[in-house]
């Protein structure tokens, strides 16, 4: 193949991709914020093209231009005007356009959020804390789901290093800090999926650290938080060798599935990790085939996680593993 043609092939791979992306695009806002970082990205922009457009056509002149036209663009008047003065206008103006914008948009925010959820960053994974009515503590992970239509503050920190949320169909990205905590505020307009990336470099399997939000409607979202508080289901009759397999294999030193014994917090808690969109961060699909994989080949799909793989297990044990977890949902 030659090298115009691979490289012509790439860039339509890259675009192809973009377009099945809009769950991550900041170009598609589903948010009050997600909303004004478009406008000013539009803003700048067609600014900066209408500028550009101008330069060409000026340096088109001075080129090809009849003298007429030439001689004046010789003056000082170019270099002090088009310059000096033009640029430090622009700007400012556009500063104070976009300062006016963001200042606009806190006040718009004004007021208590009606959800405050905790988000952790671990590397190379989030920990998701919900609090329930009652003040009970509801651990989930790689998935935060939230009420669409209403401000919710996302209480950001990091268990080990820097990390940084960035959902951007809903918000501008915000660093998470061990010891400290940043409060990003959302409001998803509607109901429906985002995805987000960790946007700070953060070790060797940063790349595969992503998450989803889903925004629920607020009957729905209360439904799912009654069902995420509970403890895990017991295992229907097919699974139970599948969870004795669970505490053989030492799962329950990091892992908590509350309602058993299993209680570790090292990893994500899977006390529902059958009803989550995803496994890992978003890195693989949600089912028991993808799940005994991740516990075979964890090292391979996610090198450097914090998970040992576990080739100890035969296929069939495998299998049954998986079913346990799927089925908790
Ligand atoms: C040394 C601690 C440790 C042990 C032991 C361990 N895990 Fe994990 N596990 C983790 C960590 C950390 C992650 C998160 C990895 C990541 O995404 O970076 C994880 C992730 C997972 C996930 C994906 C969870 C999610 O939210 O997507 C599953 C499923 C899982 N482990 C199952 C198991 C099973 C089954 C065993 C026992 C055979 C086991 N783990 C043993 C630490 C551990
Ligand atoms: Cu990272």
């Amino acid at each position: 193949m030659t090298v115009a043609l691979r490289l012509a092939l790439a860039a339509s791979l890259i675009f192809a991709l973009a377009g099945c992306n809009k769950i991550q695009s900041a170009l598609s806002p589903q948010g009050a914020e997600g909303a004004q970082v478009a406008t000013l990205f539009w803003i700048m922009t067609w600014v900066s093209a209408a500028i550009l457009l101008g330069v060409m056509i000026l340096a088109a002149i001075a080129i090809f231009g009849r003298e007429r036209w030439r001689s004046p663009l010789r003056g000082e008047w170019i270099v002090i005007g088009g310059g000096i003065v033009f640029p430090s206008v622009l700007l400012s103006a556009l500063l104070v356009a976009a300062l006016l914008m963001i200042g606009a948009e806190s006040s718009s925010r004004a007021g208590p959020a009606s959800v405050r959820i905790a988000v952790v960053g671990e590397q190379w994974w989030w920990r998701v804390v919900y609090r329930t009515p009652d003040g009970r503590r509801v651990e989930s992970a790689n998935e935060i789901r939230i009420p669409a239509g209403e401000r919710v503050a996302f209480e950001l920190s990091a268990a080990d290093v820097i990390h940084s949320l960035w959902v951007p169909t809903l918000a501008g990205k915000l660093d998470m800090i061990p010891g400290r905590e940043n409060v990003l505020n959302v409001i998803a307009n509607e109901p429906g999926v985002s995805r987000g990336q960790c946007a700070e470099y953060c070790g060797g399997a940063h790349a595969l650290m992503s998450l989803y939000v889903v925004a629920l409607e607020r009957q729905e979202f209360d439904a799912w938080l009654q069902r995420e508080a509970a403890p895990a289901p017991a295992p229907a009759a097919d699974a139970a060798a599948g969870q004795k397999l669970f505490f053989a294999g030492g799962c329950g030193a990091c892992h908590t599935i509350r309602g058993t014994e299993a209680a570790g917090t090292i990893g994500p808690d899977l006390t529902h990790l059958g009803g989550r969109m995803s496994l890992a961060a978003a890195v693989l699909p949600n089912d028991a085939a993808a799940i005994a994989r991740w516990i075979r080949d964890n090292q391979h799909i996610k090198p450097d996680n914090k998970m040992p793989p576990y080739g100890m297990f035969t296929e069939a044990e495998l299998k049954s593993l998986a079913n346990y977890l799927a089925g908790l949902k």
